[in-house]
């Protein structure tokens, strides 16, 4: 068996159907036994930084592993910020990297790089050294053989990922410690199979939740959902933080108020905070199965009562300037309903859709990349995760979307039925016009950072085949309408509202 079949034989027993080919010569045997094989999902891309991206959308989308499969060279660095994602988000992504035979190393021969041990700490290297959690990188030494064409069939065997240990009893201690000065949850991006369980545990616990919308629970919390701005000046004792690293503010407070106790239930196992608090290393699911039916706690502080005012002059705000960008988010979470999946990409239209969006109607899934909070690869990683849904929605900064132009090269292979993406074009870098401590600089100097920009992306929607429609106003949406092709949306806020806003 050669080293081509061998690689792809493991993967296929570990679970791995499906594989996202981005060809070169020195990969060349491996793209054609994949191509010839029976049995197996295989994507081609030209560009290995969005393939892999894609590829992790797929294991986002159906919880099994996915393969992407480079040629040698600068190739398998391009994976580099996938993997890196992947890791942080404890995901099965695959790189199946062709190299040179072992003399070439260091050799300077072209297209000869170090790809043994490129992705560091970031993914096992061995099938053997894989827990089927993070990511994994097979460097396959590929001669220059004859490369066999001949058809096969795949037997994909079923994905057994390792299971991590979990511990409920440190849960249980949390709350036998005393809550009499306050204790809220706060819920970062869950997986699917993570959400029903954590939202009957936090109507039965009765406590406030500020809750992400990647949590995919937000709108059906009902009256224990609270605005996080409850908690400015007024932080609770306590904070059980469930699933990734809450996005807003209120997080990034806690690190400077130790006297706050965190404890964090989340998979990737990392405190998400620099000072003292304790994790608990599981799937959240699990855990909270385990605890069983907790004791109902309530709201201890009045804070239920604090966050009614707080919701109603963010609603008479959003009247009242209907075309900022709070205006705009707001109505399109409206719209954003009807579809089947919606994708937030970067961190402003996050928290926007946190603060701002509709309270009421839960989306059928929600997806986003909040392992390293990278804007690189965010349209790439939604058409994966998607790419067999129809009626998908995506949402990206403009400055997010610039980043990865080439995303769209694969829409002719995936669902593109109802298919939106918004872009939400305010000129740069917004999310750093909200930083206080950008406040005092020049303009050159805020300029540097926020990158502003005017490109007009419309002539990108035509190059690409999209159908496209600008939206200035509220009144814009009224001709929202997805098609057959991709819609793209680009939303244009009133600067001057947001700023009011
Ligand atoms: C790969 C990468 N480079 C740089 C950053 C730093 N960064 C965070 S947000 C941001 C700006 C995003 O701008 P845009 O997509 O236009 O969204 P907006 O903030 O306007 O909503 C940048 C550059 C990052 N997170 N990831």
């Amino acid at each position: 068996m050669s080293p081509e079949q061998q690689s792809i034989k493991q993967l296929l027993q570990s679970g791995c159907g499906e594989f996202v080919v981005c060809g070169g010569a020195r990969n060349a045997g491996l793209v054609a036994l994949l191509e010839a094989a029976e049995g197996l999902q295989v994507w081609k891309h030209f560009e290995e930084r969005g393939a892999a991206f894609f590829a992790l959308g797929r294991v986002k989308d159906h919880a099994q592993p996915c393969a992407v499969v480079t040629t040698s060279g600068t190739a398998v660095a391009e994976c580099l910020p996938a993997v890196i994602e992947a890791f942080y988000t404890n995901k099965p992504l695959i790189i199946l990297s062709a190299d040179r035979p072992a003399e070439f190393r260091g050799s300077g021969a072209p297209q000869v790089i170090e790809q043994e041990e490129i992705f560091g700490n970031y993914a096992a290297r061995s099938i053997e050294e894989w827990d089927g959690h993070g990511p994994l990188h097979l460097n396959v030494p590929c001669e220059e053989s004859e490369i066999s064409a001949e058809p096969w069939h795949a037997e994909v065997e079923g994905f057994l990922a390792k299971r991590l240990s979990f511990e409920v009893r440190n849960l249980l201690k949390f709350f036998d410690d005393g809550v009499f000065k306050g204790i809220i949850a706060m819920v970062g991006g869950l997986e699917p199979e993570e959400r029903e369980d954590v939202f009957y545990f936090l109507k039965d616990l009765g406590i406030p939740v500020v809750a992400d919308i990647n949590s995919g629970i937000r709108e059906a919390l009902g009256d224990l959902l609270v605005p996080e701005q409850t908690f400015k000046g007024n932080l609770p004792g306590r904070v059980l933080r469930l699933g990734e690293v809450p996005v807003g503010r209120l997080w990034r407070d806690l690190e400077e108020n130790p006297a706050v106790e965190v404890l964090s239930v989340c998979r990737n196992g990392l405190p998400g905070l620099a000072r003292e608090s304790t994790v608990i290393h599981a799937e959240v699911g699990r855990v909270i199965r385990g605890l069983g039916t907790p004791d109902a706690i309530g709201d201890v502080r009045d804070d239920f009562i604090n966050a009614r005012p707080i919701w109603s002059r963010i609603d008479e705000r959003l009247e009242a300037l209907p075309d900022s960008e709070p205006g705009l988010v707001n109505l399109l979470s409206v719209y954003a309903t009807t579809g089947e999946s919606l994708f937030i990409g970067n961190s402003l239209p996050i928290r926007e859709w946190n603060d701002f969006g509709q309270r009421e109607t839960p989306y059928a899934r929600v997806f986003a990349n909040r392992g390293a909070n990278g804007i690189d690869g965010q349209l790439s990683t939604w058409l994966g995760a998607t790419a067999e849904t129809p009626d998908s929605w995506g949402v990206f900064g403009d400055l997010t979307a610039l980043y990865d132009l080439a995303a769209p090269a694969m829409l002719p292979q995936v669902e593109q039925k109802g298919r939106v993406l918004i872009v939400i074009n305010n000129g740069g870098g917004q999310i750093f016009e909200k930083l206080p401590r950008l406040a005092n600089l020049t303009e050159e100097q805020r300029a540097a950072i926020v990158q502003p920009q005017e490109v007009r992306l419309q002539s990108w929607a035509e190059m690409w085949g999209m159908d496209y429609l600008k939206i200035e106003s509220r009144e814009g949406f009224d001709d929202l309408e997805a098609g057959e092709r991709t819609l793209f949306v680009e939303l244009i806020p009133d600067a001057a509202q947001s700023d009011q806003f």
